[in-house]
Order: structure tokens, then sequence, then C-alpha cells
């Protein structure tokens, strides 16, 4: 049976307060969020978009520790940056909280004490690693040593990133904490555990039967779950930072981050609603929809709903739209190694284009898989699709109105064939965009609003009203009319998607509010309206501008690198009657080609003040062959000769490694004869 709401909860994921907002976040998680409210609100839904900063967890302690500051120092800084940057973007969240608020700490610690006072926790002692020096025990992440399976150094306690094996902290071969270096003890720790696993068959049933039109990647994620079978989970860590737990002879220990994190939810809506918070949480014709990505899949559609049913007196979510990765340029978005476009930066750096952001993520929007940003796509996005189809038409339809009108919209007079078939083609856009967005296919319903200034593009430059004018001024007016019409249906269209531009272009059409339900209709503006001021919806994007974007990323990932990594070590001593054996030598590039079928190598014939050779060297990647022709290059000249490719190499030429892996020949600070010594 089709349930019946009469309103909507929708929340977006709390993003941690250790760091910025980046585009990878934007387009998984708060611009569909946001699109989706946007559209409900223009329906006159009643609504609520509730969100906040998540403030706990161990990541944000390590920080602190780190920049010598407190835990709450780093939290209350990204808040802010955080907070501001989703203003400016034009996030429209009702409120926007914070997990460090005490409306949370007393709504989290109430909750605790509830499912544990009916007996729903799990109590279990385990031996957990404890760091002496630092007086902390240790999550898995912090510790670290060798890999049991593939020996590598630097494995984590929960995985080895170099052979990808799931591991405990207990197997890693010569443990050492993260946290002070020092040798991590075992030490006895009592903790509460969420018995996932007698929940197990209500939420097959809720997810997988009741639930069955949630997005397949959601429901896959949570099958495999199943399959495997849900283990108790711990609700609690030994930590300093976090909401203590409750409970007598708890002392040091705090809720567990991805326990209290969705809780926040709650307490955001209770801190803004104080007296009618309840309505949006526990009456049933309430409908609660979660914006994810897909990392939060398993604690938004199977933890928190298990909470939630052991408390007995909330509702659970009836939908959780999750949303697969954005990549950058090809590579995975990475915080640590500064791979990513952060929001505050685009809104200082591309100002009053918000919505070309917005647009260009929903146009990539990674709904049913991983999808990527380019620069280069963003500017052509904005350069071909905003201000060549949905500018250019605003833009023309608005300039000739002035021109001919003196900006008052002409009336609309008989009706020719194909004016009839451009009106059909944008009547039944409202049911077309309003299926897609109840479906939460955010690209698509886009794609379909910009669809609509297609129809206008062409019905404009297939009218010509500016050469008609001349035979016919009557016919002028309908074409006018009519692209009039559909330039305020634009407005409407773009409104959950472009909310700047909607409101812009309101302002040109000189009209205060369009409302959703008069998508389609072709009685927007009367005839005799006088239209505003227009002005460009949409600028260009020049290359050189995103070609600084690009030439940021490289610059910031090349910095990054280089402090992560030091120096190789030094390798052990040689006599100098050993160094004295090598024969380096100076000698000027006479020619230098690529090695076919190789994308390594280069071919080099060098003079070397005797008989000239041919050495084979692997800089192919990192030279064009024309580039190294006529320079000085240093080579080991009594190296064994060796065979790459079939082509004998007389030695090796001699290159600087930089910390990134790009190779830089080496050459004499001087022009010298070919064949001088190196010493
Ligand atoms: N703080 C965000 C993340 O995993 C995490 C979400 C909490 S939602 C309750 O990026
Ligand atoms: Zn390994």
């Amino acid at each position: 049976m089709e349930k019946h709401f009469n309103r909507t909860l929708v929340t977006a994921a709390l993003p941690y307060a250790n760091g910025g907002v980046h585009i990878g976040h934007l387009a998984g998680v708060y611009v569909p969020a946001d699109i989706y409210v946007r559209y409900l609100r223009l329906k006159k839904q009643e609504v609520l978009f509730v969100c906040g900063s998540d403030e706990h967890g161990v990541p944000i302690t390590i920080r602190a520790r780190k920049e010598g500051c407190t835990p709450q120092d780093v939290v209350n800084r990204y808040h802010s940056l955080i907070k501001s940057s989703f203003e400016r973007f034009g996030i429209s969240f009702d409120i926007y909280s914070r997990t460090s608020s005490d409306v949370h700490a007393q709504t989290a610690s109430d909750f605790f004490r509830t499912l544990y006072d009916k007996g729903e926790f799990v109590e279990q002692e385990s031996e957990q690693y404890y760091d002496e020096e630092a007086g902390v025990f240790l999550a898995d992440r912090y510790i670290t040593g060798e890999c049991p399976h593939c020996h590598a150094e630097g494995a984590y306690g929960d995985q080895c990133e170099k052979c990808g094996t799931a591991l405990s902290p207990t197997e890693l071969i010569n443990p050492r904490s993260a946290v002070s270096g020092s040798k991590p003890v075992l030490r006895k720790t009592k903790h509460w555990y969420l018995p996932l696993d007698k929940h197990q068959p209500w939420l097959e049933e809720w997810i997988l039967k009741e639930h069955a039109d949630w997005r397949s990647n959601v429901t896959g994620q949570c099958k495999s779950w199943f399959d495997m079978g849900l283990k108790p989970r711990a609700v609690s860590r030994d930590l300093d930072w976090g909401i203590p737990v409750p409970v007598e002879g708890a002392e040091g220990k705090v809720l567990y981050v991805w326990f209290d994190a969705p809780i926040g939810y709650i307490s955001n809506t209770k801190e803004l609603l104080p007296d009618s918070w309840e309505k949006w949480w526990k009456s049933a014709d309430t409908r609660l929809v979660h914006f994810i990505g897909k990392d939060n899949i398993v604690f938004h559609c199977i933890v928190f709903p298990a909470m939630l049913k052991a408390e007995g007196s909330f509702i659970l979510p009836d939908n959780v739209p999750a949303n697969e990765f954005l990549n950058l340029e090809d590579y995975k978005i990475s915080t640590s190694r500064n791979w990513a476009v952060w929001l505050h930066e685009y809104l200082d750096e591309f100002p009053g284009k918000q919505d070309v952001l917005r647009y260009v993520l929903t146009a990539n929007a990674p709904e049913t898989k991983d999808n990527n940003f380019t620069w280069k796509d963003f500017q052509a996005r904005n350069n071909n699709e905003l201000v060549a189809v949905y500018g250019n038409f605003v833009n023309r339809a608005l300039v000739l109105t002035q021109k001919y009108y003196d900006g008052v919209v002409p009336a609309c007079g008989e009706l020719t064939d194909y004016d009839r078939q451009t009106i059909a083609e944008f009547t039944d856009v409202k049911v077309q965009v309003e299926q897609l967005l109840d479906h939460f296919r955010f690209r698509d319903a886009q794609k379909e609003a910009m669809n609509l200034a297609r129809i206008g593009n062409k019905y404009l430059a297939d009218s010509e009203p500016w050469k008609v004018v001349k035979t016919d001024p009557e016919r002028v007016k309908t074409v006018l009319n009519l692209s009039l019409q559909l330039v305020a249906n634009l407005a409407i269209a773009f409104e959950p998607f472009l909310p700047f531009s909607s409101a812009r272009l309101r302002s040109m059409l000189a009209v205060e509010e369009l409302g959703w339900d008069r998508l389609g209709a072709i009685d927007l503006l009367p005839a005799g309206h006088r239209l505003g001021r227009p002005e460009l919806l949409f600028e260009k994007i020049e290359d050189a501008a995103v070609e600084a974007q690009v030439q940021k990323l490289l610059d910031a990932k090349r910095a990054n690198e280089a402090a992560a990594r030091k120096a190789a070590p030094v390798r052990p001593v040689v006599a100098f009657e050993d160094f004295e054996k090598l024969d380096i030598r100076v000698g000027t590039v006479l020619s230098c080609e690529r090695v076919p079928k190789s994308d390594k190598l280069l071919r080099f014939e060098i003079a070397d003040g005797l008989e000239n050779r041919t050495i084979v060297s692997g800089i192919a990647k990192h030279y064009k062959p024309e580039e190294l022709v006529g320079r000085q290059v240093c080579f080991v000249a009594n190296l064994a000769p060796r065979k790459l490719r079939g082509i004998e190499s007389q030695g090796m030429i001699l290159s600087a490694e930089a910390p990134d892996g790009t190779l830089s020949v080496v050459q004499p600070g001087r022009e010298v004869a070919p064949g001088s010594e190196v010493k």
C-alpha cells in the first residue's frame, strides 16, 4: 500500500569538522539534497532541511595534537568555514548546527541511556592496544606495523594498504603507536555493543522487501552486509573527546562518533524547533530522507535504523538516495594528497558563479556510478550550454523586446502550426521534471530543463524575428510573446538547480514569484507587462581561468608530496677506489628519438669525443626528444653494454629524480668539450 505523507524531513550527511568541503561532497550529497528541498518548497510542501558539523571522532583529536591546540579549537575553525561556505553557495539548510552543542550532548546521552535501560546493548570486555606514553587507547588506524601477510612496513591496524588485507591490530608484527611512536601494550577495557545480529531479520525484510525501490547501489551494499552476517558493533570508545558514556563506571569512555553523529540530525531539529521537533521525528506521516555518499550507507541503512528501532519512538528513513563518488581529473579526490577543489576557494576565485558549479556538478552527478569532474568540462558546459543555449536565448528574447517594444511584453496574435508544435513540446515538461525529481534523478531532470532552453533557442533562430520585423511586424509580436513565456518557464524550471540565476532572471522579467504549478503555462507574462533591464545571465569562462585551476591542483599536489616524502636514505659507504672505478663523462646529444613500441625509452646518439655512442634511456615520459638535441648530458661511460628493446645501450645517462617521480637530466654548469670526465 502507498503510504501517505504530509511532510518531508531531509537530512544531509554531517561533514567532519576537520577540513573544508570539496566538490566530491557537494556532488554526492549537498547539491542533490538542496535541489530536492528547493523543489519540495516550490511545490509548497512542508519540508525541513537539517544538517550540521560532525565534531567528534579520533581524527579530530589527532589533528589537535599535531597542531598543539584543543579539539574544540579545531572544530570551531572548520565549523565556521564549512557553515559560511555552504551559505555562500546557496545550500538552503533550515539549520546548520554542530555536534559539540549542548542540545546534542543531552540528546545523544539520553538516547544512549534509553537503549541502555531497555537492555538493548551487550556489554563486553576485550583487550585493546594502549599507548602508555600518551596515556590513550589507540584506534585501529593509529597503530602501524609490519603486515603479517606481505610484510610491508606501515600497515594500519585495520588494513594493509599494500596488499589490501583487512587486519586487526593484534595481527601486526612490531606494532607502533602513531600517536607517540612508542610500543603499545594490551589492556583490558569494557565497551557497549549494539547487537546488529539480533536486528538482522527485520532489517533484511525492511530493506530488501519493503524498500526494493531504493537505488540499487544502496540495496546492493546492504545485501552484501547481510550476506556476511551482521555483527555486534561497539558504540563506545576509550577517548577523551566526545560525549561521555552516561553510565556508572564508564569514566574515560565516550560515545563512538558514528553513534552520536546521526543523532545530530535529531538534536539539530530539536535546536531549531524546541516545541515541535517531535512531529518531524515521531509521526508516521513524516517522510524521512537521508542524502549521503556511498561510504556512509551502512550507517544510515543499517546502524542508525537499528538504533531508532531499538529506541522505539522514532520513524525510520523512507529513502536513502546515496551517491557514488566524483573523481577529479580522473583521479580519486584525496584530502591528504590535496587533490581536491575546495568550495571556499572556488567561491573566492569564481565570484558570482555558484550556479556554474551547481550546474556542472549536477550534470556529472555520480548517481549510478562514479563520475568525473574536469576543468575542461566545467568550461565547456559553461560556455556551450549555460552561455550559448540558456543565456543566449534569454538575452536575445529580452534584448529584442527592448528594441522593438521598449521592453513591454507584446500581445500574442494568431498561432502558426510551428508555434503550436513548440508549445506542445514544453507544456509537458512539468510532468517530466517532476517524475525525475521524485525519483532522485537530478541529472536527467536538469537535462530536461536545459532541453527547454534548447527548444526556445531553436524557436527564436527558426522564426528569425530580426528579419520578419521588416515584412510582418504583427508576427514578431507573437514570436516574442511566446519566447518570453518560454523564458519565464525557464526561470521556474531551473529554480531548484540554479537558484541564483533564476532570481536574476525574475528581476530581469520584473516578476516577484513564479509558482512551480505554473510551469508549462504560456500566459506567465501578460501583454503590456513592462520588463526589467536585460543583463547577461552567464559569461564565458576563458582558457586562462581553467588552466590556472589545473596548475593550482598540480602545484598543491607536488608541494604536498614533496613535504610528505623525505629524501631517500643514503646508501652504504663505498671506498674511494670503488668510486674511481666509475667513468662518468659529458657528452653532447647529436640525435634523440623515441624507441618504437615503448612509452618509456629514448634512443640517443652521443658525441663522446671518441667514436660517438648509442645510449638508451628511460626518460621518454619526461622529455620530448627534440628538447634534448644539442644539450650536454652526463653519462656512465664504462657500464657494461646492455640490450634494451633490441638496441645495445653503451652507457647510462644520469638524471635526478624529484619527489613526484619527474626525471631531469644532469647537465654540466658550463659547456665543456664532449668526453670531459666528471670527477
Ligand atoms: N561525518 C561524513 C563522512 O563520512 C560523516 C557523516 C556523518 S552523518 C551522520 O564523510
Ligand atoms: Zn600486506
